[in-house]
């Protein structure tokens, strides 16, 4: 009886380590890893696009494990009458369904519903699943929920920052996590990666992090940034559309700067977003430059439940 007790404790703690964030709360042992159902449906370029940022993938019923689970998820959350995205799609080549991990569609245990695929009008080149398991080509402008799926790997360790993201590291000076990004990406992207990734597009609060920020900059040189636009990179402030109105991204004021903020001149009423360069200056910055970014964490913020 004993050694049964002690089995069922190893293997409870053994399943409890498997951790990945809050948003994917339940480990399912049969495929290995966690889902999250994404109940804010999206295009599929977004949805692809999302389960990437926040360290997964867009789901696809690669295998008979992935069907169960994928059909699981649906009936708990979408019933039987809607469907969601998968990741298995056509878009490099018409009619060459593969899932994002390169599993072609005729290797999934998968049906199609009644008369599909039409591929209707020559444009559809996604795919969505009912909670049969039956799927749809479908195009991928659609606007439909989805799932994300995480694989459990041997190298996936919670960090001090929380995260299993290796890029993330503690700053003593200021309590958060940074991460800078080199792969440069619109203000709206950037903030959305950082939203995804559990944190926020990084919030001056003190002119230490202000210091702290350069440093950041200052250790990744132009050369080891994506693109153009290397000298500048973006961070969470904002005009909300008003002039000269600029705040962080929460709607706080932005410390006094010691540095001069350029902050004039900019044309009325048009949407501006802040950004820092690499002398420490703020500035304002066209939305839709794509420039690197670095986004801010408490070390806590991916790994505290929900209070409900
Ligand atoms: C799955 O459900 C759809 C309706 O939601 C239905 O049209 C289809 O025939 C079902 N597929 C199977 C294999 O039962
Ligand atoms: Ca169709
Ligand atoms: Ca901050």
């Amino acid at each position: 009886m004993w050694l049964f007790k002690y089995i069922a404790f190893t293997l409870f703690v053994l399943i409890e380590c498997k951790k990945f964030r809050f948003d994917y709360p339940n480990y399912d042992s049969e495929v290995d890893g966690w889902f999250k159902f994404h109940r804010i449906p999206a295009v599929w370029r977004d949805a692809r696009l999302r389960c990437r940022m926040e360290g997964a993938v867009l789901a696809s019923p690669n295998d008979f494990p992935l069907l169960g689970g994928l059909k699981r998820v649906i009936a708990d959350n979408v019933g039987t009458s809607r469907g969601v995205y998968l990741g298995a799609n056509a878009r490099f080549s018409k009619g060459d369904f593969s899932s994002i991990a390169g599993v072609p569609l005729a290797r999934m245990p998968v049906d199609w519903l009644p008369n599909e695929p039409d591929n209707l009008d020559n444009n559809e080149e996604c795919l969505m699943m009912m909670s049969n398991g039956s799927i749809a080509d479908v195009s991928c402008s659609r606007v439909l929920p989805y799932v994300c799926y995480k694989k459990s790997t041997p190298d996936m360790l919670i960090n001090d920052c929380g995260t299993t993201d290796k890029e993330y590291n503690l700053e003593p000076r200021t309590g958060s996590c940074y991460k800078f990004h080199r792969v440069s990406r619109t203000w709206p992207r950037a903030y959305m990666a950082c939203t995804a990734e559990g944190g926020h597009l990084a919030i001056i609060n003190s002119q230490q992090e202000a210091l702290v920020l350069k440093e950041i900059f200052a250790n990744n040189s132009p050369a080891q940034v994506s693109i153009n636009s290397r000298e500048t990179m973006h961070i969470g402030i904002h005009n909300w559309n008003e002039r000269a109105d600029w705040t962080t991204i929460n709607g706080e004021p932005i410390p006094e700067p010691e540095h001069h903020v350029y902050f004039q001149g900019q044309p009325d009423t048009e949407e501006f977003c802040g950004g820092m360069m690499r002398d420490g200056e703020l500035g304002y910055s066209w939305c839709g430059v794509i420039r690197p970014f670095v986004c801010e964490m408490k070390p806590d913020s991916l790994q505290q439940e929900i209070n409900k």
